[in-house]
């Protein structure tokens, strides 16, 4: 028998040689290449990322990187025509873009993200610079788009039959490739929302900005910020009345002088006074209080935005964003800050923190906040550690540092946040600056350490105020800006301040201590309760500003104390309200109290809160009008 073989073609589902040309294939791939190197490459130049190339964090980030080229493919084969111009504007713009990331980097050390660009009104001094910030090897950037145009010049040979169906079906497929690459490398990863340039280390560039526009469209476009014509009306008539005209006691007292504000790291208010084994823990704040004006009864009113948020509250006087971290949500915000009042008084405003300048938005929000200047760890010299693991710049070093670096021939606002006495404490493990008794190598004996070391550090920089002539000059608010014991260690705490536990008395040790100095001020003990949203209002009055903003009270000038806690918790000298159980205790003896019978001032105070969310959500003081 005779069988004849027939060879029978099989026609793949999509001819990709049949569609598309070899030219344009080839076109495609390198462009996808290109993309890929300057990102990477960005990241290397910036020194975001570090060798070995091919570390842990480096793999990840490149196969989050290979994702977000893929989704790009994805988007722009769609497009796809014979002369290729979707790739090759993409190219343009991406190449563009990552060039200004690296020129932005190399003033603010961090990537550009979209609160940049709508504080592009605060760029003034990058934009003198910008010759002297180029580079040889950012040519690179760019180097390859004429020779893409020139391939596509040369190269026009075979007309394109690919079909909008094929195309779709390779692009969904590339898509899922690139999103499957995100979700691989954010397994790896802990995804941390407080610092971009982290992001941009761990998850590469592109992702860096398909993250921040996503967030942003969702923050502002998708949103409603309409500041309807009640609201706007509720907010003034809130202000309104809240105002008191800067009449209070001590007012003025301190206008015209040097403001020097110290947000000293996780300084708790159980530890002033402090003695173990006979010594006390904080002998250098303890002496200032002789010569100051010490609150007591200052409550921690921190949010999601943790350290940023007291420094959000000391200089606008306005609660932490009810989500998420006020610093990141709102850096395009309009506000009526504390260095937006003394800069219009002719003052020098710094911002001082030894750490990197993105972390908690910093860069984008002290812009926003009106800060002249932010002396941060990429202006420091590097030359001790002390804290934080080993690795924080020393409060020695930052607080010298920082002195030298303002320009004291005009008066000056300095807002300087600490870094050294940040947990794990362990760096005091084996340090011997505090004899802690039994609570050596313990986290609450590593604590006192470190709060000794932070005040050691308090009480060489004021001597050093006193040099310069700058301590008489100068008003001087010191707290801290948040806890520094986390509930388990609460055993050890009360046994070392003889107290018993409970959640009402670990409740009210959520304290910070605050500080003021000026020599004006005669010293005294106030034990208004208060918070940390009272220290700008506070200072306004002493440096007579306008208080109309301010959301918070002067604690020297008030009848009733209280402070709100954002998770709508209240306190006063009566009562405690927890919201977690919608209870009322009697402050004191701790007795539970009739809720009802508080009802309508639980609902007064936490009004506050909501005036401070539509300020803050609606972006209400872009829109409304003041005549001050
Ligand atoms: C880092 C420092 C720490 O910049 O402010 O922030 P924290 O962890 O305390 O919120
Ligand atoms: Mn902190």
């Amino acid at each position: 028998m005779n069988i004849k073989l027939e060879r029978v073609k099989v026609k793949p589902f999509i001819d990709i040689t049949e569609q598309f040309n070899w030219y344009d294939l080839i076109y495609i791939a390198f462009f996808m290449a290109a993309i890929l190197c300057k990102a990477v490459f960005m990241q290397f130049q910036m020194h975001i990322s570090f060798r070995p190339l091919f570390s842990k964090i480096n793999i990840f980030m490149t196969i989050s990187s290979v994702g977000f080229v893929l989704i790009l493919f994805a988007f722009l084969f769609i497009f796809y025509s014979r002369n290729k111009v979707a790739f090759l504007i993409a190219n343009i713009v991406l190449s563009v873009l990552f060039f200004s990331d690296a020129m932005y980097f190399r003033y603010y050390n961090t990537i550009i993200s979209v609160p940049v660009i709508s504080n592009a009104r605060f760029l003034g001094s990058v934009g003198d610079s910008i010759v002297s910030l180029l580079r040889r090897s950012d040519i690179l950037y760019f180097i390859d788009i004429p020779l893409f145009l020139l391939y596509s010049i040369i190269f026009r040979k075979k007309a394109v039959k690919s079909q909008i169906f094929s195309r779709l079906i390779i692009s969904v497929f590339a898509f899922a490739l690139g999103a499957g690459s995100f979700a691989v490398a954010k397994s790896q990863n802990d995804f941390s929302i407080y610092d971009n340039n982290y992001i941009v280390k761990n998850f590469g560039l592109g992702y860096f900005h398909y993250y921040d526009a996503k967030k942003y469209i969702a923050e502002n476009l998708l949103r409603d910020k309409k500041l309807s014509s009640e609201e706007e009306q509720d907010i003034r008539n809130y202000l309104d009345k809240k105002s008191n005209n800067s009449v209070g006691k001590y007012n003025s007292i301190a206008k015209g002088k040097n403001l020097i504000v110290i947000q000293v790291e996780a300084l708790q208010e159980f530890v002033i006074g402090l003695k173990v084994n006979g010594k006390e823990v904080t002998p250098n704040l303890n002496k200032l209080l002789n010569e100051s004006v010490y609150f007591e009864n200052i409550y921690v009113q921190v949010a999601g935005g943790n350290t940023s948020d007291a420094e959000f509250m000391t200089n606008n006087s306005l609660y932490p964003a009810k989500e998420g971290t006020a610093y990141f949500r709102f850096a395009t915000n309009t506000f009526k800050s504390l260095p937006m009042m003394l800069k219009e008084a002719g003052y020098n405003t710094y911002a001082a923190h030894a750490y990197s300048p993105s972390f908690w938005n910093r860069t984008e929000m002290y812009k926003a906040l009106g800060f002249d200047d932010f002396i941060s760890q990429s202006d420091m010299v590097l030359d001790e550690f002390i804290g934080w693991g080993g690795w924080a710049l020393s409060d020695d070093s930052f607080y010298r540092q920082t002195l030298e670096a303002i320009d004291k021939s005009k008066p000056f606002y300095a807002f300087l946040v600490t870094l050294s006495s940040h947990h794990p404490y362990s760096y005091f493990n084996d340090k011997d600056n505090f004899d802690v008794g039994k609570y050596d190598k313990t986290y609450l004996g590593n604590y006192l350490k470190a709060q000794n070391y932070a005040d050691a550090a308090i009480g060489r920089f004021i001597e050093k105020l006193k040099k310069e002539g700058l301590y008489e000059n100068s008003l001087i608010v010191i707290y801290g800006d948040h806890h520094g014991l986390p509930k388990d260690q609460a055993g050890d705490l009360f046994s070392l301040i003889n107290v018993s536990n409970s959640k009402l008395e670990w409740a009210k040790l959520q304290k910070v201590p605050l500080i003021i100095h000026y020599p004006g001020l005669e010293s005294q003990v106030v034990e208004t309760i208060g918070g940390q949203m009272d220290i700008g209002p506070t200072i306004i009055n002493l440096m007579g500003l306008d208080d109309y903003f301010v959301l918070g009270k002067d604690l020297l000038n008030c009848d009733k104390g209280y402070a709100i806690l954002r998770n709508g918790s209240v306190i006063t000298d009566e009562f405690y309200y927890f919201s977690d159980e919608n209870k009322v205790y009697d402050f004191k003896s701790g007795k539970e109290l009739d809720r009802a019978a508080y009802d309508e001032e639980i609902k007064r105070y936490l009004e506050d809160l909501r005036i401070s969310d539509l300020i803050l959500e609606k972006d209400a003081f872009a829109k409304m009008k003041f005549d001050r």
